[in-house]
């Protein structure tokens, strides 16, 4: 891993960034790909948005939705049910013996589930995680390949607790014949993952797709693939069904092509695009882990998310999620859950208690909004445009409480004089081991936020202190338990001053891996 880490930072060529680049779109006026605003309106980050930024009944529907809201995501959770073990296309990402690689993290499925079991699963979580608003199928194979499990656990579950959002997520190849149950089900929420709108560009993503009882190979299958996408996206937009596009993000094969997916999406309706790095390693037994095909630096993938910015609105927040992950994106409680464990657990679904807490967790939320509003009000001087990332150890709630040595994750904020913006997170390995901090995870961690300029956590000890110092990342725990947004800005209003006083002198950081595998349990 320290190898592949020092490889990815030092090794490859960089990819020229998108930034600037202007692209034409059939249809579409080009763009320069800017975060400024366009014919559209606004530049924003969508999933960002908040209350004032949307009409009322689509607030309704991601107002406490994980994925679908970066606010959400510190306060709700969503859980995953296994039901669907098929799959009707084959990526080049993908090895069946592991979760779905676009909605999950590799490793195997811990248990496939029937409906039944899915939904008894469900209703205990959503009695011991009141906080856990959406339930989504999303593998292990593709949720429109398996569609009687798929419905009839939506239906079952519609019936059960009628309070938790339905999301499904598919490849797309089937979706054109299943909009009408979608919506029969109240399914409100549907991700497509599309990683090509170019049947040239798909044939290397794609080797084959089974379609209407044959296997067809090659551009054929892709453009296959990319019509029935197309189509299916067009035909939920018109019945009102929010969708999120998930495109994974491959070095020399989509990630310049990933402006026009963007474009084109958003034309069709789209309300998120999520442009995930591709997980590549050899031991995953995929096409790409085998042929050496990389998965992309952490800035290469935040600049051709900041070049399509102005187009379909971005989700930065993915966690790449298992297919039968629990909890708080980012965390998986799905040990907790096993079916033996859930057979000896008492099981009372109190929709009035689950309101309750919700109640309260909607006022945790309010308060970290506006003590950014606060924060960003609070902010003086002129904007000099100096921009930092920093990175913020946090176990949910949007504040910075999580010790260094705890963290599984980074959140990544952007800086500027007037705004604090999420814009990623990066995993890492556990530094704190039995108790004792391991050394010699400390430069995965390092690699993990080298183009941040500061780490803020709830507490940290001297050693990993003193040796992020040594390499130019300011460790902060003056603002443990703030909120993450006025703990960030306050901080940077201190450093700039430090730098305009010549206390410090500012410099420009370099890149960041993205980690490849598994979290190591916390
Ligand atoms: Fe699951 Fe996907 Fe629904 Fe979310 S995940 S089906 S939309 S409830 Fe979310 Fe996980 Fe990313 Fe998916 S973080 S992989 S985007
Ligand atoms: Fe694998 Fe999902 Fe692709 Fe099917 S759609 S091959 S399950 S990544």
């Amino acid at each position: 891993m320290e190898i592949a880490l020092q490889d990815a930072l030092s090794g490859h060529s960089r990819l020229k960034p998108l930034n600037g680049i202007r692209v034409e779109v059939a249809g579409q006026p080009a763009s320069s790909g800017c975060g400024t605003t366009g014919g559209e309106g606004k530049a924003s980050c969508g999933s960002s948005d908040g209350q004032n930024d949307m009409p009322p009944e689509i607030w309704e529907k991601v107002k406490n939705h994980p994925c679908y809201s970066e606010e959400a995501h510190h306060h709700y959770a969503r859980m995953h049910v296994a039901v669907a073990p098929a799959c009707n296309i084959q990526c080049n990402y993908c090895n069946r013996k592991y979760d779905c690689s676009n909605e999950s993290r590799p490793g195997v499925v811990s248990q496939k589930l029937t409906p039944e079991q899915a939904v008894k699963k469900v209703i205990a979580v959503a009695s011991e995680i009141p906080q856990m608003t959406v339930l989504g199928i999303a593998g292990p194979g593709d949720a429109l390949a398996s569609p009687q499990k798929t419905f009839e656990t939506f239906r079952m579950l519609q019936e059960q607790a009628p309070d938790i959002k339905l999301c499904l997520s598919t490849n797309g190849l089937a979706l054109p014949d299943y909009v009408d149950e979608i919506c029969k089900y109240n399914i409100d929420h549907v991700t497509i993952t599309i990683n090509m709108i170019d049947a040239a560009v798909g044939e290397k993503i794609y080797p084959w797709i089974f379609y209407n009882h044959k296997r067809y190979y090659g551009r054929e299958a892709a453009q296959i693939l990319t019509d029935r996408q197309m189509l299916g996206l067009e035909m939920l937009t018109k019945r009102g069904v929010l969708t999120k596009i998930n495109s994974v993000l491959i070095p020399g094969i989509n990630d310049e092509h990933l402006y026009e997916v963007n474009r084109a999406v958003k034309s069709r309706g789209a309300f998120l695009h999520n442009i995930m790095p591709l997980i590549s390693e050899a031991e995953h037994g995929t096409v790409f882990g085998l042929t050496g095909q990389r998965g992309p630096s952490a800035q290469e993938l935040k600049d051709v998310q900041d070049a399509c910015m102005g187009g379909a609105n971005l989700m930065r927040h993915c966690r790449q999620c298992r297919a039968d992950a629990v909890g708080l994106l980012g965390e998986d409680r799905s040990d907790e859950f096993t079916l033996d464990q859930i057979e000896h657990m008492d099981v009372v679904y109190d929709l009035e208690k689950r309101r309750a807490y919700q109640e309260k967790v909607e006022a945790e939320r309010q308060a970290q909004h506006d003590a950014k509003q606060a924060a960003l009000a609070a902010q003086s001087g002129t904007d000099d445009g100096m921009k930092v990332l920093v990175a913020v150890a946090t176990t949910g709630g949007g504040k910075v409480n999580e010790h260094f040595g705890h963290a599984t994750e980074f959140q990544i904020f952007e800086l500027t004089p007037s705004s604090a913006t999420f814009v990623g997170h990066r995993r890492v390995d556990l530094y704190c081991q039995g108790g004792f901090g391991e050394d010699e995870q400390l430069p995965s961690i390092v690699n993990a936020i080298n183009d941040c300029h500061a780490v803020l956590v709830a507490k940290i000890g001297a050693c990993p202190r003193d040796e992020l110092k040594a390499v130019g990342i300011e460790p902060v725990d003056a603002y443990a338990h703030d909120f993450i947004e006025k703990a960030a800005l306050t901080w940077f209003a201190d450093y700039r001053a430090r730098v305009a006083n010549g206390e410090i002198a500012h410099r420009e950081r370099g890149d960041a891996a993205i980690r490849q595998g598994a979290f190591m349990a916390a």
